[in-house]
């Protein structure tokens, strides 16, 4: 539950809303040469489709889910299973956001992609089949309206409504069969672990019943004999309520929102990022905690929205996700982005609302409306330092302000200055040698003495930063 599967690789991706076949091209073409340990899909289940809705068919349509049948906008079942096998082919793994907290919001009437009829306000999903008796009763809500309300008060987080969602009743034997039945689904395929949306709408006992009946990995797709899924739990804790991401430990990692807050406010100013982790604020045990600059939700004002940076000011961007990197702290998500102005719009689509191809330029950017922040330049070189690190500790921190440096063991060295550029002898943890810049491409280095320092100069607006490791000029 705590290993993502991939041979000790460290930082997986979320492919928001991309499609299917996309993402598989992205693995042969992208993820896999770039050491992408995997990635993260949208949910991938039927859904429900609002055609109506102003904009029509928004993102989060893909969050009230109807059937566990595995068709969405991105793709059919066979499209589904196809690129989960030829990303495994090339070693990158799948992460299914799982959707198992409710089913449709109420008053959702229609047809799905498989073809399931849903009924919100009658409970009916009889693509699973979900109906009344399996959602919580309402007298176990402790709320005026059934909706979720009151976040002092977990029962009323976690047996209420979010936002009007039908709330599955987890404490039921055949509820969790079926969430479970979907996730052995997966399992069979190749998927190597999901994330749990609304994590903190559920009781954990109730996923640890949930998670205890998923089946190991299947060799036949890589993975070693005996591996268990790999689980994330979000649960959205800023200090701010009942539930605490500690209390998800048992179920494996868990997210670190504080984290986006606490990288904004130290990428603003340099002199607040030795104060990145905070254990007196509760923040997760570095074992446990997920973290990621920004997400689908706090990226456009939804959940744990606030103090957060995005690929909408790239400069600032490019230093928060390499510093993420660089620090040894959890376990890190990139996020890759579509482009938008409505925070409810929808990706990049083609006249049916299906998902729009991805366009890769010959410079290596993407084009068609995709941001493909996993693909900027400091950020992909980031992950190859990472990978190269992994298990070494953070020695050597230097912060003035306006510059911070750090070593990685005596495996790797990290600079960034957030002015665009400085000179200073600084200790690199190194052993002497010359080692070179990997984010631009080795035009510069640093000559490390027998004393462990280098003179580190950074002259570079928009890329201000520095990272040297051992072995990975070559990649
Ligand atoms: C999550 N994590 O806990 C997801 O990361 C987040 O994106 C999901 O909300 C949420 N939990 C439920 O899975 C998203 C949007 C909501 C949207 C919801 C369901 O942020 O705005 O609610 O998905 O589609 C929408 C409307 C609401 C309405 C509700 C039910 O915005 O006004 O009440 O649907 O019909
Ligand atoms: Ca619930």
């Amino acid at each position: 539950q705590y290993d993502p599967n991939c041979n000790g690789k460290t930082v997986i991706v979320h492919l928001f809303e991309w499609k299917w076949s996309d993402i598989a091209a992205e693995c042969e073409r992208f993820l896999g040469p770039a050491g992408y340990c995997g990635f993260q899909v949208s949910p991938p289940t039927e859904h429900v489709i609002l055609p109506d809705n102003n904009p029509p068919q928004p993102w989060w349509q893909r969050y009230q889910p109807v059937s566990y049948i595995l068709h969405s906008r991105s793709g059919n079942p066979d499209e589904f299973a196809e690129m989960v096998r030829r990303c495994n082919a090339v070693g990158v793994r799948t992460y299914v956001d799982a959707v198992i907290n409710h089913m449709s919001g109420l008053g959702r009437l229609g047809v799905s992609y498989a073809g399931s009829p849903y009924d919100g306000d009658a409970l009916d999903f009889p693509g699973v089949p979900y109906s009344a008796e399996h959602f919580t009763p309402k007298d176990m809500c402790p709320s005026y309206d059934g909706n979720v309300n009151n976040y002092g008060d977990p029962n009323n987080v976690r047996n209420c409504y979010l936002v009007g969602l039908t709330d599955l009743y987890g404490a039921l034997d055949y509820v969790r069969e079926a969430v479970a039945g979907y996730l052995n689904s997966l399992v069979a395929i190749g998927v190597a672990g999901i994330r749990i949306d609304a994590a903190k709408h559920m009781w954990p006992l109730d996923i640890a019943a949930i998670t205890s009946r998923v089946n190991t990995l299947p060799t036949e797709h890589g993975f070693p004999p005996n591996s268990k899924f790999f689980v994330y739990s979000e649960v959205i804790d800023r200090n701010d309520g009942a539930v605490r991401v500690d209390e998800y430990y048992d179920v494996g990692l868990v997210t670190e929102f504080r984290y986006c807050m606490k990288l904004a406010w130290g990428i603003n100013d340099y002199g607040q990022l030795g104060g990145l982790i905070d254990y007196g604020w509760g923040m997760a045990r570095d074992d446990r905690a997920f973290v990621f600059v920004d997400n689908h939700d706090n990226q456009r004002g939804h959940g744990g929205a606030g103090d957060v940076i995005t690929h909408k000011t790239p400069r600032e961007y490019k230093q928060a996700v390499s510093y993420m990197l660089a620090h040894p702290y959890g376990f890190t998500q990139v996020m890759s982005s579509y482009y938008f102005d409505n925070s409810d719009v929808g990706p990049p689509h083609n006249e049916d609302y299906s998902a729009a191809d991805v366009i890769i330029k010959p410079d290596g950017s993407c084009d068609g409306g995709w941001v493909c922040e996993h693909r900027w330049n400091p950020i992909a070189k980031m992950v190859r330092f990472r990978n190269a690190v992994a298990g070494t500790a953070m020695e050597n921190y230097w912060n003035n302000g306006g510059a911070v440096s750090f070593s990685r063991g005596n495996k790797g060295f990290f600079a960034m200055a957030k002015g665009g550029s400085m000179t200073e002898t600084l200790v690199t943890g190194l052993p002497a040698g010359t080692y070179c810049n990997i984010i631009d491409d080795c035009a510069t280095s640093i000559t490390v003495g027998s004393d462990g320092k280098a003179l580190v100069q950074i002259n570079n607006y928009e890329e201000p930063i520095f990272a040297a490791c051992v072995g990975c000029e070559t990649g």
